[in-house]
């Protein structure tokens, strides 16, 4: 029988690193609610993180986001990796038990200890939910998981700030429901490796395919230009890709219901990673990711201590008089922050 100490930040750490899934849970509980365990939960695994390959799956709600995420994990399973998959769509179904149409299957993954899946609390953490997927996400890799799928509606800035952070970014499309290409409506088209025109078994897949290969070959802005720009980056990036028409997202079409072309999918998936690693683009989109990262929790330490070294009182009173137009809002930021 197991003695693990799963009350104490090292305890959990030790068995998170040993296999414990207990641990796991834990740990995300801990991230999810905030606790005081949180932080220096985080601060020990950073160093073991940095192994996982992190795979976005994204695009307009019904487009079969989760029932494709769970025919990649399962090959992925099948292939022998270990999965987690993080689900930001509240409504996917990943909770419930039915998972696939092929229900068989996934009754072969419940209790498989190489699979963990894990749907994020709408409301977030503190620094909000892209800042909880990224720490469940560092979880996961510490805890040695190889593949890592994170499941987004293609919708809303943040959405597409979730997908950015992963380093193959599969977008999903499926015929007849209006558009014919929902990625561009979303703004979703420049961050996609991978397009997957899902519902392949519908009328109209293969307009959706001519469509979207007619949006490529008019080209789309380099990724990482959009997320330099987009953010204002204060770092030197590295070089950038030597040949940013070196990777051409590949379109597969998928029938996720019957596990159709998912192989093919998971193949080109494999394929981006190869190429991340040989041109070196994977350093560039992980520097962009801690970058990303590092902003985003100064962003909240910096507002945090703020808050907590001005009484209520004195910001009310500064948020009257910016009101009432007598102090504006950025002098009121720099007395804040004691700047002169
Ligand atoms: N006909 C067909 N239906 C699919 C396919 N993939 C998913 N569906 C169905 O589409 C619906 C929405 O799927 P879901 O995975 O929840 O989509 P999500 O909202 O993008 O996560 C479900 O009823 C699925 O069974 C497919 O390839 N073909
Ligand atoms: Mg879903």
């Amino acid at each position: 029988m197991p003695t693990d100490d799963l009350q104490s930040v090292a305890g959990l750490v030790t068995a998170l690193h040993g296999g414990n899934r207990r641990a796991l849970a834990r740990i995300i509980t801990h991230i999810e609610n905030g606790s005081a365990f949180a932080q220096p939960l985080l601060m020990a695994l950073y160093p073991a993180g940095g192994r996982a390959h992190i795979i976005g799956v994204t695009g307009a709600p019904g487009t079969g986001k989760s029932t494709l995420v769970n025919a990649m994990a399962l090959a992925y399973r099948q292939a022998g990796c270990q999965v987690g998959i993080v689900a930001v769509d509240p409504t996917s179904p990943f909770s419930g038990g039915a998972l696939l149409g092929d229900r068989v299957r996934m009754r072969d993954l419940a209790g498989d200890p190489g699979i963990f899946i894990r749907s994020m609390a709408t409301r977030g953490s503190l620094g909000g939910l892209a800042q909880a997927t990224a720490d469940t996400v560092l979880v996961l890799d510490a805890a040695g998981f190889d593949r890592i799928l994170i499941e987004t509606v293609g919708v809303g800035q943040s959405e597409v700030e979730i997908a950015s952070t992963a380093h193959t970014t599969v977008v999903v499309e499926a015929p007849g429901l209006g558009d014919e290409v929902q990625a561009i409506k979303a703004g979703i088209l420049e961050i996609a490796d991978v397009f997957a025109v899902n519902k392949a078994d519908r009328e109209g897949a293969d307009r959706t395919v001519t469509a979207l290969k007619m949006m490529l070959s008019l080209g789309v802005p380099d990724k990482h230009q959009v997320m330099h720009h987009g953010r204002m980056l204060p770092i030197t990036l590295p070089p950038h890709d030597p040949d940013p028409s070196a990777w051409m997202p590949p379109i597969l079409k998928t029938v996720a219901t019957q596990n159709q072309g998912v192989a093919e999918l998971v193949a080109a998936v494999e394929q981006h990673r190869f190429y991340l690693e040989q041109s070196g683009t994977r350093e560039l989109r992980d520097r962009l990711r801690a970058a990303t990262e590092l902003r985003m929790i100064l962003r909240d330490v910096l507002l945090r201590r703020v808050l907590d070294q001005t009484p209520t009182a004195s910001l009310d009173a500064m948020v009257a008089a910016v009101a009432e137009r007598q102090l504006d809002p950025y002098s009121a930021a720099r007395q804040l922050l004691l700047i002169p």
